[in-house]
């Protein structure tokens, strides 16, 4: 057990605990369920027992008789409101209630609202319900045969479950490299549906006050402001009259980025009965009706030349994106960014085409730590690398330090558009390499295989896209994806940051006082981070795709270079000089030649608002607030090896060792950034080995708990390895990237990688995820080479 120096008590960025800590700890942490108002009434949501099935009829009037039961409301008394359905963060509308016909197995069908939780689930039971079943489509394949049931038909004209197509790249130009190249290797490969499944579950507190017309709605939301202003647009209430607060929030892994019909429906109850409403999910309405993440079937080809080099990728995706599209990525982006799947090679020509399908399962897409569909777009070409060096028999290092990005190629722009701002790749892998030992690990396994023992060592190398975005590039429901930051300075020398990021366990309470301590030498004990409320908190776009660190903490950057040079300007007065005469020296202000004569940031701060002279122009006081526009994303990238053991006789997948270098640029807490990429790395040990929301034809959810939704614990998992390297973004003020989903988008390729190359005596080169072991002994059996 290693223990944590925190003896050294950074003024600015370096290894400190978590602020936040011995609140959660202590289990003093204050989450949307712990919330408790007088009068509170609790809602529980009805859900629709089959996935696809008109609804015939509906009689509440048992459950409205039960004692403790205050409303029951069902799709047609929201149509009567115009509250039935919900525009989705794409372009795409979602039932609130069921009014017309059930589209997937858990949906929102009706609610109760009763004095107590117990009350609200028993008189669910007393609601009668007729469905009439109708074709269940769960194959995204089969969502596109003549003749598919129409999920859809609630959109005018639908004839078709077809969502979008899409493509990126020059087709023409990719297929002329194609069709000249040496080698050309093809794979199919599927990203299974999984699930974010954070520990707390998604719940709303909504209390709105019939007198002045104002509502404040505690809730899960990784985005409080944007929620904000959907609520304004689809409740039709003033946004001034609006107050979400996001408490603390016990992971969200973009789960709770989407508004989901049951913050609504708490909305909506709180308004009927005129008191507070609570609604909590469980665990089961969590994994079945929330977003999922993933659910793509890629076709891969990648063109090469005989010695290795890669001169071209293309790929065709069928998307699933259940019954109703609700991806929250950025509007002009309806893939995310899958457009960086030309990885981290230099590579000629790419080309992706994509067909999005609706079906009859959860609604949502891309959540689970995905960077916007770049954890699809990194497994396609780190899975097809190692496919062509299967092919040319090539060791799979050998083949990526051919063909990775050169230091003096960036900024770099990809044949599909994208501009890396900053690595040095070759640098990132040879770390990885020497923490590993490759060599040694490759003579182990040499070893180990003529003993018919089954090692496999995986490699893959990612380049991950963070920091949406330009506001000129990006938005999302029509909100520009740029962040605020206010900073004050008190008179004694303390200060408050408040931003519109959301921490769900990231940690930035902690990282961004250090981020604003750095700047202005205050030590981050005195700065106190805001987050979370739309009341007291500046207007931005939240926390989701890594972006809190490239935006709202640029935006907490550049608000603090403002006060410190405002407090230069008030030093001047105070010493009685020229500011061009003056230096700062963190924290501290003093005369060039002279540091004698000097005063410290708790000086200038009393005397910003005493009664001393101020200069001309200048006002009293010490703050500065900032809306900050990213002027591109930032671009980390990563290098992973994993190793794995395959036992021969029951092909069970012991992850022994994994060995993760991440570049994140600037680091500003290196314990936060470890611990994050530790958990992003439990999350693709899960994803490769484990998890996967699974349907039967009926499209019956068999994930419904955590019992078949399997999620790795400590016992699965290795004692994590981890280096770095450093190439700060030069367009961020202070060079840093983010590196909150990097784990989990670079490691699940390691895994799979790892685990083919164990099993590489059996001529094998891919098996979907999750590799289970019954997966694997399925796929070892069928080579024939069993005995
Ligand atoms: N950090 C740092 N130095 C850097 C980059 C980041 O010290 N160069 C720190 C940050 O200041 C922050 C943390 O690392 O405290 C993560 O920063 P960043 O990469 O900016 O990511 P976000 O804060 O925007 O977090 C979002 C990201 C996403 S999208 C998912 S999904 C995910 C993830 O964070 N969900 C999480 N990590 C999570 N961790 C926890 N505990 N819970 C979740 O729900
Ligand atoms: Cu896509 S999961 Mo994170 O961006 O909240």
């Amino acid at each position: 057990m290693k223990f944590i120096d925190n003896d050294q008590r950074p003024m600015g960025h370096g290894r400190m605990l978590r602020k936040e800590d011995p609140r959660f700890v202590r289990g003093k942490g204050l989450f949307v369920d712990d919330v408790q108002l007088p009068g509170m009434l609790h809602l529980a949501i009805l859900r629709a027992p089959v996935a696809h099935g008109r609804l015939v009829s509906i009689d509440v009037t048992v459950a409205e008789a039960h004692p403790k039961v205050k409303l029951v409301v069902t799709g047609a008394m929201l149509a009567q409101r115009k509250l039935a359905w919900m525009p989705t963060l794409s372009h795409d509308v979602q039932a609130v209630l069921v009014t017309d016909k059930v589209r997937f197995q858990g949906q929102e069908v009706a609610f109760v609202v009763a004095e107590d939780r117990y009350a609200a689930r028993d008189a669910l039971e007393l609601i009668d319900v007729v469905y009439e079943p109708l074709p269940v489509v769960v194959d995204a394949r089969a969502a596109l045969d003549d003749g598919a049931p129409v999920i859809r038909d609630d959109l005018a004209g639908r004839t078709d479950n077809r969502i979008f197509d899409w493509e990126t790249g020059n087709r023409a130009a990719t297929d002329a490299v194609f069709a000249a190249a040496d080698v050309v290797v093809r794979q199919d490969m599927v990203y299974p549906r999984v699930h974010p499944a954070p520990l707390e579950t998604c719940a709303a507190v909504a209390d709105h006050d019939a007198v002045d017309g104002a509502l404040t709605l505690w809730c899960t939301t990784q985005a409080p402001h944007a929620h904000r202003t959907l609520y304004a647009l689809i409740a039709g209430l003033p946004e001034h009259q609006i107050r979400v607060i996001s408490p603390d929030i016990g992971g969200g892994f973009g789960n709770k980025v989407p508004i989901y019909p049951g913050y609504v429906c708490a909305i909506v109850a709180s308004m009927l009965t005129g008191r507070p409403v609570k609604w909590a999910e469980d665990r089961s309405e969590n994994l079945t009706s929330t977003c999922f993440a993933r659910d793509y079937r890629m076709r891969g080809e990648i063109a090469a030349t005989r010695d290795g080099r890669i001169r071209a990728i293309r790929t065709d995706v069928l998307a699933d994106h259940g019954a109703f599209n609700g991806v929250a990525a950025p509007s002009r982006y309806p893939a995310g960014f899958f457009g960086v799947f030309t990885g981290s090679y230099d590579i000629e020509a790419a080309y992706a085409s994509m067909t999005a399908v609706y079906t009859n399962k959860a609604p949502g897409g891309i959540a689970y730590a995905c960077s916007f569909r770049i954890t699809e777009a990194v497994y396609l070409i780190e899975r097809l690398v190692d496919c062509l060096a299967h092919e040319l028999d090539m060791d799979p290092v050998e083949l990526r330090l051919k063909n990775l990005l050169r230091p003096d190629q960036f900024p770099y722009t990809t044949t599909t558009g994208w501009t890396y701002d900053s690595g040095d790749y070759e640098a990132t892998l040879r770390e990885a390499l020497r923490i590993a030992d490759y060599a040694g690990l490759r003579r182990e396994q040499a070893e180990k295989r003529a003993r018919g023992e089954l090692m496999g060592i995986g490699v893959s190398c990612f380049t991950e896209a963070v920091g949406a975005g330009p506001r000129k590039d990006m938005d999302i429901a029509g909100l520009a994806m740029s962040d605020g930051a206010e900073l004050q300075v008190h008179p004694t020398g303390t200060a408050v940051l408040r931003v519109s990021c959301q921490s769900q366990g990231q940690g930035h309470e902690t990282t961004f006082a250090q981020i604003v301590a750095e700047q202005i030498g205050i030590a981050p004990a005195d700065i106190k981070v805001v987050h979370g409320d739309t009341e007291h908190t500046p207007f931005g776009l939240g926390t989701y795709g890594s972006r809190s660190t490239s935006v709202s903490g640029a935006a907490a950057v550049v608000a603090a270079r403002k006060v410190r040079d405002k407090a230069m300007l008030i030093a001047s007065a105070m010493l009685e000089i020229s500011v061009t005469d003056l230096v700062w020296d963190a924290g501290r202000i003093h005369v060039v030649g002279d540091p004698n004569s000097s005063v410290t940031i708790q000086d200038v701060a009393r005397w910003a608002y005493g009664s001393g002279e101020l200069p001309e122009g200048v006002d009293g006081g010490l703050a500065a607030q900032v809306h900050y526009d990213p002027s591109s994303l930032t671009y980390p990238n990563g290098a992973y090896i994993c190793v794995v053991d395959v036992d021969p006789g029951t092909a069970v997948v012991t992850v022994r060792r994994f060995i993760a270098v991440d570049d994140c640029g600037t680091r500003i807490n290196p314990m936060i950034i470890e611990g994050q990429v530790h958990r992003g790395l439990t999350d693709g040990v899960g994803m490769a080995l484990m998890e996967m929301i699974a349907f039967d034809d009926d499209g019956n959810c068999l994930g419904a708990s955590l019992m078949d939704y399997l999620l790795p614990s400590a016992l699965e998992v290795p004692d994590w390895e981890t280096g770095f390297t450093v190439t700060p973004s030069p367009h961020h003020p202070i060079g840093a990237k983010g590196v909150g989903e990097s784990a989990t988008v670079g490691s699940p390729p390691a895994v799979v990688n790892a685990v083919l190359d164990a099993l590489r005596p059996y001529g094998l080169r891919h098996i979907d995820m999750p590799l289970t072991p019954s997966r694997v002994w399925e796929a070892i059996s069928s080579t024939g080479l069993r005995e």
